[in-house]
């Protein structure tokens, strides 16, 4: 452990290096002791881990700023066509690992340390998560970011700085509490403000007509929109690209000066607190009910300020161009629905702003973005009440209703057969009770190009969700099945078995072509590599029993089968099957003999995941995983064959750990229900099996890693419609298994909490309106039957 003082003084005997930037660890030390001395966040003379991590952070830095404004001039020159990805979530995690591997300087920084009296792993750990997203679609707008800065790409990620991201979980007596997550609390090292890159956004006002007939939005109120870069190195590349992060604030004259001096504290900076609410938290997703209004601002500040900088950008990179040019030079992907406000903001820009016409508006417009789906859940398709939109954004709902009425007129025109469709496609819903604008369908109206996640979502949508839309536009409509970095989730991550296939495959350029690890094929049985492998997979088996004692003070046997399942917390991924199924198992360990219990394959099973605040059966079964856990694994009969640990505050960082030490992972979601899935690609790429259903990205996994690598059960999308049906029309016959398992809970077997409620939902007509909605019960026996298969396996590969 590094003692403060004693490396202090070391940090004082450092001379200063020639060039700050040369890559012998000599030099990057002494860069590190400069950023100690003349960076000082800290008092001096501290130079414990803390102090460290910053003071190495900022060095790192310095070389990123260089490759970073050599991309930013280079781009400038050559004025390639810019790809924005526009994203409400960014779940970046931690920074320092991924930018020193990329730099390709691990083993001098490492040094560099070393000579200080630290050590790297170490001083990376300090860093907090930077956890500006919920999930899956918030680290695929990250992954993509790594992976087009490694490709040379021109691109660009723009998001909103929260003050305060996802909630950090702990786990009480009584469940899941949220606690504040403060990422920002001392500061991030990794982001620069722009201070001369400034844009204002307005709310509210109305719109004024002038005497030409144009319209202009005025008055209501100007918040400004300050840029927040964060540099996103390529893989061994120069290419850095950023990730321009928005925080509102307000203007010196929006301070009532005289309010304060006559003691009107408050009042005086009503307007300053008011900006500051836009970006101060990332709004859990997956949610119904929030504060609609602070929501859809926090949407038109990222959408509004986004597009003034990309604009801005095409006028500056060449002068006098023409608008006609600008599709060819921009590109914007909206992730999901929460930018879609782009597409009337773009038009605004266009028309009210720059004087274009609308049919020149809507052409660019149309050309420029592209809009990706991530779910078919009802409850997560947005829908957004005219009313509030109205209030808010007056101009925009005039070019919503205008989009409407031409795409109506055009439907009419051309395609008289889809008349009866026209309700359900066009833009408006105006249903009396509660009319609201369709935010899926205006991208889809709007957008050259949708795409779902994953083979089967796209194939989903096209036959359900935008079936009309694909008989009107049948080239609109692709499959783009998501993909995750390979830096991050394997050669960084998991640098033991990194080094395995390296040597095997006699080269690393599997780091950037993931294609070549098909070359490991011919050496599948090879028994040497077979114990490399397997003693690199034991290596991370050990590290993370160590965390999982940090964390929760559970010892779990590293020779036990580690059977992962970690994901937000919500029904339709049925982490309560998974749970069913290891109350299922205990109950069977117990009335074993022991000589029968020593027959069976020990297992550890590790539950992960934060439920949304107001989700309450989501909290149960976070509840219900820590109470089996608590009497699992304190039963001396049983817990040398099964422990059950709920993994708290499960991030993108406690993910890096837990994946490289799995053996087997659980997707195992209503088929139908995940679009794609993304943690299933870093399981797999880390030699991981998977127990799973035919949804999302499962399906091409499957085909990819072999059937024979894949524990497949559970009912198939199409038949979930009928198997609803039948539950509903009382034809379901449960599995005895079943009865027996939800049984053992009722008996208070975990405790006295009532578990009825949550029960109760996957049975009669309770939970989302019809009984066991997600067929827990209807997969249940062929989920238990996989996992014998699973146990037999592992048996028989010792
Ligand atoms: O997007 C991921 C997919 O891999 C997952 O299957 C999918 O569930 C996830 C509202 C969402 N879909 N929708 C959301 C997030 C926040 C919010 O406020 C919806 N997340 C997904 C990447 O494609």
């Amino acid at each position: 452990k590094a003692n403060g003082k004693n490396e202090a003084a070391k940090l004082a005997k450092i001379p200063a290096a020639a060039n700050p930037l040369a890559n012998e660890p000599s030099a990057i030390a002494s860069n590190i002791s400069y950023h100690v001395q003349y960076s000082p966040h800290f008092s001096p003379t501290k130079f414990e881990p803390e102090q460290a991590f910053f003071a190495t952070a900022e060095s790192v830095r310095d070389r990123l700023i260089q490759q970073w404004n050599e991309t930013y001039h280079h781009f400038n020159k050559v004025d390639p066509k810019q790809t924005y990805y526009l994203s409400m979530e960014f779940l970046q995690g931690r920074t320092l690992t991924n930018a020193i591997g990329s730099l390709d300087i691990q083993n001098a920084y490492a040094d560099a340390l070393n000579n200080l009296g630290h050590v790297l792993e170490e001083i990376a750990e300090q860093e907090k998560d930077a956890a500006l997203g919920n999930g899956g679609l918030g680290r695929l707008a990250s992954c993509f970011l790594d992976s087009m800065a490694t490709l040379n790409l021109p691109a660009w990620g723009y998001g909103l700085r929260y003050r305060y991201g996802l909630f950090k979980q702990k786990i009480t007596k009584q469940g899941q509490e949220e606690v504040a997550e403060d990422w920002l609390e001392k500061f991030s090292p990794w982001e620069v403000v722009r201070h001369d890159v400034v844009f204002p956004v307005r709310f509210f006002g109305s719109v004024m007509v002038n005497p030409n007939g144009t319209r202009k939005w005025v008055g209501g109120e100007v918040v400004q929109a300050v840029a927040y870069d964060i540099p996103i190195p390529g893989y061994k590349t120069k290419n850095t690209i950023s990730l321009r992060l928005w925080d509102a604030k307000a203007s010196a004259e929006d301070f009532n000066l005289f309010q304060f001096n006559d003691g009107q504290y408050e009042s005086a900076a009503q307007l300053h607190s008011r900006a500051q609410q836009i970006c101060a938290v990332l709004y859990p997703g997956d949610s119904t009910e929030e504060g609609k209004l602070l929501r859809l601002k926090q949407q038109f500040f990222l959408c509004s300020a986004s597009l003034q900088d990309m604009i801005l950008r095409f006028k500056e990179r060449k002068s006098g161009r023409q608008w006609s040019e600008f599709p060819s030079k921009v590109a914007v992907q909206l992730n999901d629905t929460h930018p879609t406000l782009a597409i009337p903001e773009l038009m605004r820009l266009l028309m009210d702003e720059e004087g274009l016409g609308w049919d020149e508006a809507w052409d660019i417009t149309t050309r420029t973005v592209a809009y990706t789906n991530h779910t078919v859940l009802p409850e997560a398709l947005e829908k957004w009440s005219q009313a509030v939109m109205w209030k808010l954004l007056p101009r925009h709902m005039e070019i919503i209703e205008e989009i409407d009425k031409r795409f109506i007129a055009m439907v009419r025109s051309t395609r008289s057969d889809l008349e009866s469709k026209i309700p359900s496609m066009c833009i408006l819903d105006n249903n009396p009770k509660k009319p609201v604008v369709r935010m899926a369908n205006l991208c889809v109206v709007s957008a050259h190009t949708v795409n779902g996640v994953a083979q089967l979502h796209s194939d989903i949508l096209k036959a359900d969700l935008f079936a009309d839309y694909v008989s009107l536009w049948p080239n609109k409509l692709q499959n783009k099945t998501n993909g995750i970095t390979p830096r991050r989730w394997l050669r960084f991550c998991n640098p033991e078995l990194s080094k395995i296939i390296t040597k095997w495959l006699k080269t690393d350029q599997w780091v950037t072509n993931l294609d070549l690890l098909v070359g490991l094929r011919q050496f599948a049985d090879n028994t040497e590599l077979q114990a490399e492998w397997e003693s690199a997979k034991m290596a991370s088996k050990k590290h993370l029993a160590d965390y999982i004692w940090r964390v929760t003070g559970v010892t779990i046997d590293p020779n036990s089968l580690f059977d992962i399942q970690v994901k937000r917390i919500h029904e339709y991924k049925r982490q309560l099957l998974n749970i069913l199924g290891a109350i299922y198992r205990y109950k069977k360990l117990k009335e074993m003999s022991p000589q029968e219990r020593k027959k069976t394959t020990p297992r550890t099973i590790m539950i992960g995941g934060k439920a949304f605040a107001t989700y309450t059966n989501a909290k149960r079964i976070v509840k219900l995983v820590n109470d089996v856990g608590e009497v699992v694994n304190t039963d001396p009969e049983v817990n040398s064959y099964l422990k059950v640990v709920f993994v708290p505050n499960y991030n993108v960082s406690v993910a890096e750990l837990l994946i490289p030490g799995s053996e087997l992972s659980q997707h195992i979601s209503t088929a139908g229900m995940e679009a794609s899935g993304t943690s299933n690609m870093k399981f797999s790429l880390n030699g991981c099996l998977i127990i799973g259903t035919l949804d999302g990205a499962n399906v091409e996994i499957r085909q990819e890693i072999g059937e024979e690598n894949f524990f497949l059960f559970g009912a198939v999308a199409e038949q979930v419609p009928k198997l609803r049906k039948e539950r509903e029309d009382g034809l379901f016959k449960p599995d005895p298994r079943f009865e027996e398992a939800k049984q053992f809970i009722r008996s208070g077997a975990f405790g006295s909490y009532d578990y009825n409620p949550l029960l109760d939902s996957l049975e009669g007509n309770t939970g989302y309106g019809r009984g066991d909605y997600f067929l827990v019960g209807y997969d249940f026996p062929s989920y238990l039957e996989a996992q014998d298969r699973v146990d037999q396996a592992y048996k028989r590969s010792g």
